[in-house]
Order: structure tokens, then C-alpha cells, then sequence
């Protein structure tokens, strides 16, 4: 069994590194509370024994040698940026369990025929600069340097962010795994909703992570005196937009399996007393069925273009990012499932509607996830909570799954 005990302090030591007043946690990717998080990180591979480096990309690597040395890897991590004011255990438990695996397996003297490698992929949140999974995009070696150009709400890019990180955006290439390099990656998560409470489970094993879709949408109208401008001439761009949301709930609504989110909004110039010019809010959008997903997001450009014509106010949609919804493996999901019969879990299977960096990996290697129980389901929220217990539980059935894959 891991040591549960070190797991559990580690995460409440690195869950002190971002803190809020709040209670709750902003650690961006490429600020100095992610640089302080990622060398506490790596100071605990180091206890593991592990040979630590860092990618092209910055995503943070501790090795432990296999018998054949250059048998293909078996992946396992996380990431440890987190979106703003979030909780301590989305993404923190998937890389501290995977060193907790590793530690344990050096403290047996446990040898195992792939080398394995913990990996703390760089902005999988993509909180800042609002395009995420860029450690796990260039590992696939499916990001390119154009792709660098998304800014954070200061104005600095993806590239100058990096740069300043000590990285070199004109060779984030070199962090491309060659095909056949990777034997399977496995990713230790929160669910982060109600699934597993709901059914009284610990852990479950994940059977697809649902697509996603970022869009920014900007509403222009006319800024003009709020007093003095009689409301059947106004070109109000924030009425407009309220409408727009509501058709986003209605469309995601409509097929009971998609969700729809706006999470960001903003209003220029932001006047008391001021009809906006303008609005920008965003859309986030999901579905474990990217035809389903799809269809809703032309559903809902095609009311937001009416809305726009009959307010006479311009409406802009721009696409962010678009990422398909993926399968996990057969491969990994029958070693998680065997490591939950081993440690006498029920073997229970979810889909995930949080998208992670597996979808990144997906076409290079098999690729799995394993679920720990969140309280109330509530994630991205300084209440995000799972037990000590189910955390070790979570790691024990890592700890058989990476086992069993590194072994033969
Ligand atoms: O947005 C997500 O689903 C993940 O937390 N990055
Ligand atoms: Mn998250
Ligand atoms: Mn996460
Ligand atoms: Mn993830």
C-alpha cells in the first residue's frame, strides 16, 4: 500500500503555495506561484528517487528507470496550475499520487520492466491566457508556435510568458514524444461532480472525457447617454448579450447531455451611466458527442446572429479552442479495472464531462483515468474537498494499474 500519510501532508503543503484569502487557490501557469509549486514538486520527486527534468514546454518529469531502458514509458501525472480561486486537489492529487506510486515502488526496490515517468503538465487549466493543455499538446507534438500568441488579460502572450519562464517558444518542438516512445498514459483525478457520492464509491474508473468547445463572443452596440437616450432607439449590446445566454442554457438544455457555461464577461466602457459599446463574454461548451456539441454551437450562433439583426447590434463569434471528446483505452481501463478487484473496489465506470490532458495524448498513446469521490460534486471552488481516505484509495489503485502496465 502507499503511504498515505505522505500523500496527504504533501497536498496540504502544496495547497498552502497560490492560497487566497479567499481560502481559495490562483496558481497560474507561468507566475512565480506556479514556479514555487512546480520546485516543491520536485524536490518530492527527488525524495522518490526519481530523475527530475523539465521539457521543452516546461512540463515538470520525474523518471524512474525501467530493466529495458528504452522500452516505451508508461506515463502517469496531472498538472499543478489551477484555474483562479480553485481548490487543492485538481491536479495536485494526479501528480503527488503518482510520485507516492513511485516512491513506494523504490522503497520495495520494485523493478519494473518499462521505465515510468511522472509528468506535471504545464497549463492544462489554461485559465490565464484562456487556451489550455499546452504541456500535454507538446508532448504530443501538437502545438505549434503560432498557437502561442493567446494573451492573458494583460496582454502578454502565451510566448513572451514562456520566455520569461526560460523557455524558448521557438523550441517547444523538442518536447514531442515519438509514437511508440509512450506505452499508455494514466491520469489520478477528482471527478469533480456527483457520480461517485451519489453511488457511495471511492474511486471509479473513467470510460471518455467529453469534447470541448471555447468561443469568445463580442456584442457591438452604441455607447450613449443613459438618461437621455429613450430605450426604443437604443443599440444596447449587454441586452442583446443577455439574451444570447439565455438561448446558450435553452440549446445545451434542449438535448439533456451537453453543457453550455459562461464564465467570463466584460462590459466597455463600464459606465454607471453609460449605454455599453461593447461586450465580450464566453462560452464554454460540452459533450461527450462532438456531432451533439457541434450542432448546439450552430444552433446557438445562428439565434445569437437574429438576436444581433433584430437589436441592430453586431455579433462576433471567435473560436478558442476546440478539442474532441476521446475514449479511454481498453488497455488501461482492464488495469484499473483488475487493480480495483485486487484491492476489493466495486468496479464502477463514468464518463468524465471535465476535459483533461489525456484528449492531448490520445493519439499517441492508450490513454486512462481514475476518478477519487468529490464532496457535493463541487470543483473548481475553494469547497472542492475529497477524504485522506479516498485520496490513498485513488493512489492504491494507481499504484496496481501503473504496476501492471510498467511490468510487461
Ligand atoms: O476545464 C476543464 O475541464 C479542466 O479543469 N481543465
Ligand atoms: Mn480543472
Ligand atoms: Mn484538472
Ligand atoms: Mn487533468
Amino acid at each position: 500500500m502507499i503511504n498515505g500519510d505522505r500523500l496527504w501532508n504533501r497536498l496540504l503543503e502544496l495547497g498552502t503555495i497560490g492560497k487566497q484569502p479567499s481560502g481559495g487557490i490562483t496558481r497560474l501557469s507561468f507566475t512565480k506561484e506556479e514556479r514555487a509549486a512546480k520546485e516543491k514538486v520536485a524536490s518530492y520527486m527527488k525524495e522518490a528517487g526519481l530523475a527530475v527534468y523539465e521539457d521543452a514546454v516546461g512540463n515538470l518529469i520525474g523518471r524512474k528507470e525501467g530493466k529495458e531502458k528504452d522500452a516505451p514509458a508508461v506515463l502517469v501525472g496531472s498538472h499543478i496550475d489551477s484555474v483562479y480561486n480553485g481548490g487543492m486537489f485538481d491536479g495536485p492529487l494526479g501528480v503527488l499520487a503518482a510520485v507516492e506510486v513511485l516512491q513506494t515502488m523504490n522503497e520495495r526496490g520494485v523493478k519494473t520492466k518499462h521505465p515510468i515517468e511522472v509528468v506535471a503538465f504545464t497549463d492544462e487549466e489554461g485559465a490565464r491566457f484562456s487556451y489550455g493543455m499546452i504541456g500535454s499538446r507538446g508532448m504530443a507534438g501538437t502545438l505549434s508556435e503560432e498557437e502561442l500568441v493567446h494573451q492573458d488579460k494583460y496582454g502578454i502572450s502565451l510566448a513572451a510568458a514562456m520566455e520569461e519562464a526560460g523557455l524558448d517558444p521557438g523550441k517547444i518542438g523538442k518536447a514531442a514524444r515519438r509514437k511508440g516512445s509512450v506505452k499508455a498514459y494514466v491520469e489520478l483525478h477528482i471527478e469533480q461532480g456527483r457520480v461517485l457520492e451519489q453511488a457511495n464509491l471511492p474511486v471509479g474508473i473513467v470510460t471518455g472525457i467529453a469534447g470541448l468547445i471555447w468561443a469568445k463572443l463580442t456584442v457591438k452596440g452604441k455607447a450613449e447617454h443613459a438618461g437621455a437616450t429613450p430605450m426604443p432607439i437604443r443599440r444596447d449590446p449587454l441586452v442583446a448579450a443577455a439574451q444570447i445566454i439565455q438561448v446558450i442554457e435553452q440549446e445545451a438544455k434542449k438535448t439533456g447531455t451537453t453543457v453550455g457555461t459562461v464564465g467570463q464577461m466584460q462590459v466597455f466602457p463600464g459606465g454607471i451611466n453609460i449605454i455599453p459599446e461593447r461586450v465580450e463574454f464566453s462560452l464554454d461548451l460540452r459533450d461527450l458527442d462532438a456531432a451533439v456539441r457541434d450542432s448546439v454551437f450552430l444552433s446557438i450562433i445562428e439565434r445569437a446572429k437574429q438576436i444581433g439583426n433584430e437589436r441592430n447590434v453586431d455579433v462576433a463569434v471567435e473560436l478558442l479552442q476546440k478539442m474532441p471528446p476521446v475514449l479511454c483505452s481498453e488497455l488501461v481501463q482492464n488495469a484499473a479495472k483488475e487493480a480495483c478487484r485486487q484491492l476489493g473496489f466495486d468496479v464502477f465506470t463514468l464518463p468524465s464531462g471535465a476535459s483533461h490532458d489525456g484528449v492531448q495524448l490520445a493519439g499517441l498513446c492508450p490513454i486512462g483515468m481514475i476518478f477519487v469521490r468529490s464532496k457535493d460534486g463541487v470543483s473548481h471552488s475553494p469547497e472542492e474537498w475529497s477524504s485522506k481516505e479516498d485520496c490513498a484509495a485513488g493512489a492504491n489503485v494507481l499504484y496496481h494499474t501503473v504496476l501492471s502496465l510498467a511490468m510487461t
